[in-house]
């Protein structure tokens, strides 16, 4: 008797109390429910009719870094272009890659739960651009996007140059989906540029309101001079280094595709505001550690989605794939360092700022770069380390260890002045006819130092820099955040 009526009081009990997802189901309706959800969208039709004009259109994309707003319209017609071609992913170094839209990484798509994507891609990878010669061989491509629930076998197949893919589906989801081309060696084509991001907004938009909204991608380059000596507006080319890549061994991480690209543009705040950052880490290989210097995230959404809420927090740790919305204030004037807290990542160029003055201080980034006591104070250093860091820092490191080239901590006293200057104003002739630089070359993988074209008075402001550093206790100084 007792028991029979303690049975149902039970399960009553534990339905409401010990299972409130069970609970909040009957009484709200899962936004996730997979009956309500379009799963079955059209086969992707695959032609040979070949689209011209831009690489890349729709309104629903945003080709910087400055995400725009919500495109209303429920459906989203977008075409992505596959072209091979030359982008500056840092400071002289000009790399073969290859591109959805014409850019790396690719534009980014904003759009909305229940929205229809509907997706064209012609495989243009047989074009030349703007009258450069064509310095990847062509070859087939694809697209898979994250924000969607498809057939692979399908939707992600490969088309060769000329073809031209069509498909449509329906976004599930909130979040932030990387997307990137699918065909083997998936590796390679990742790592040559192919990927960037789907923004999803949930249904009725954030829960938060802000001032700004910014989209930071970052990802790994695996740079090597090319082989064949190639060069490109008079500079050698730099092409994919397939050894690195299967090590894991990136010559550079960045922030949108360039090297410290928004420490020379800066995305811009003011004190008081509110920031949203859509971010991504493509990888393909490293994690990242996202931080941002000088506030901390009020909100931390993964992979984008206001479902998987964190607040209060320092980083926020991203494996390769994966996302969070970030929502931060910026309590006062200056400029907030975005980095990858996994430093030797930032040293290779995973450095970005928000600033509230239209052209950062790089003085004020330098306070920040290093103790303040370590900042030197005669003009032709300060010149020069000035230089070393925009001209330089894609190559070199100071006392992190080696880049592209050596790390050039303690360089004045492995070298002379004479040696310096001599390297400095030709590197190419000391290759030619001095054992220590062909030693060093050895060292490098055969990789040239290319001439940086400068004048003598530059070169005695980097001897300066590099005395300054030498003087100091070793390890003192380092060009590379470590607040
Ligand atoms: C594209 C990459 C690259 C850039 C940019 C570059 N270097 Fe180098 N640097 C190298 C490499 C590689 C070596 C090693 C020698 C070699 O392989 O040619 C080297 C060697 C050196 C050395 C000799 C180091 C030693 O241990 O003796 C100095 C000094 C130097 N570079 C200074 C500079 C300065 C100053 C700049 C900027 C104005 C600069 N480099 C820009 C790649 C680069
Ligand atoms: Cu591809």
């Amino acid at each position: 008797m007792r028991l029979s009526l303690s049975v149902p009081f039970l399960t009553l009990f534990l339905l409401t109390a010990c299972n409130p997802a069970v609970d909040s189901s009957a009484a709200k309706s899962d936004p996730y429910d997979a009956t309500k959800m379009d799963l079955k969208p059209k086969p992707a039709t695959v032609s040979s009719e070949r689209h011209s004009g831009a690489f890349a259109s729709g309104s629903a994309l945003s080709l910087t870094a400055e995400l725009k707003p919500l495109d209303p319209e429920p459906v989203k017609t977008i075409q992505l272009d596959t072209t091979h071609r030359v982008i500056e992913i840092a400071p002289g170094v000009k790399f073969s890659a290859w591109t959805f839209g014409g850019q790396v990484p690719g534009p980014t798509v904003r759009a909305r739960v229940g929205d229809k994507i509907r997706f064209s891609m012609t495989n243009r990878s047989d074009e030349t651009v703007s009258g450069v010669q064509l310095l990847a061989a062509p070859m087939m491509h694809s697209m898979d996007f994250h924000a969607a629930m498809v057939s692979p076998q399908d939707k992600y197949r490969s088309i060769a140059p000329g073809q031209t893919i069509s498909f449509e589906f329906t976004l599930n989801y909130p979040g932030v989906f990387m997307y990137h081309c699918g065909t083997p060696m998936i590796l390679e084509h990742i790592a040559s540029g192919m990927y960037g991001a789907v923004v999803v907004e949930p249904k009725g938009g954030y829960p938060t309101k802000v001032d700004r909204e910014y989209v930071i991608i970052q990802s790994e380059f695996y740079a090597k001079l090319d082989p064949e000596k190639r060069k490109v507006d008079g500079v050698p080319l730099y092409v994919l280094d397939g050894d690195r890549l299967k090590a894991a061994q990136p010559t550079h991480t960045v922030f949108n595709g360039v090297h410290n690209g928004m420490v020379t543009h800066p995305l811009p705040a003011k004190p008081g505001e509110r920031v949203r950052l859509y971010v991504l880490n493509v990888g393909p290989s490293r994690t990242s550690s996202f931080h941002v210097v000088g506030t901390i995230f009020d909100r931390v959404w993964i992979d984008g989605n206001p479902d998987n809420q964190f607040r209060g927090m320092q980083t926020v740790l991203l494996g390769s794939s994966n996302s969070a919305i970030v929502e931060f204030m910026i309590p006062e004037e200056g400029s907030y360092i975005m980095v990858d807290h996994h430093f030797a990542n930032a040293s290779q160029g995973a450095i970005g700022l928000i600033s509230t003055e239209p052209k950062a201080d790089t003085k004020d980034l330098e306070h920040h770069n290093m103790p303040a006591t370590t900042t030197p104070t005669d003009p032709a250093a300060i010149a020069g380390k000035q230089d070393f860091e925009s001209k330089c820092f894609a190559c070199h490191s100071i006392g992190q260890g080696k880049k592209l080239g050596p790390d050039l901590a303690g360089v004045t006293k492995r070298r002379s002045a004479e040696w310096l200057t001599a390297w400095l104003r030709s590197p190419e002739k000391m290759l030619a006819n001095d054992p220590v630089a062909q030693g060093l070359l050895k060292e490098h993988n055969n990789l040239p130092m290319p001439n940086q074209n400068l004048s003598d008075a530059e070169i005695r402001q980097y001897i300066e820099y590099f005395r300054w550093i030498d003087a100091r206790p070793a390890g003192s100084v380092t060009a590379v955040a470590t607040h």
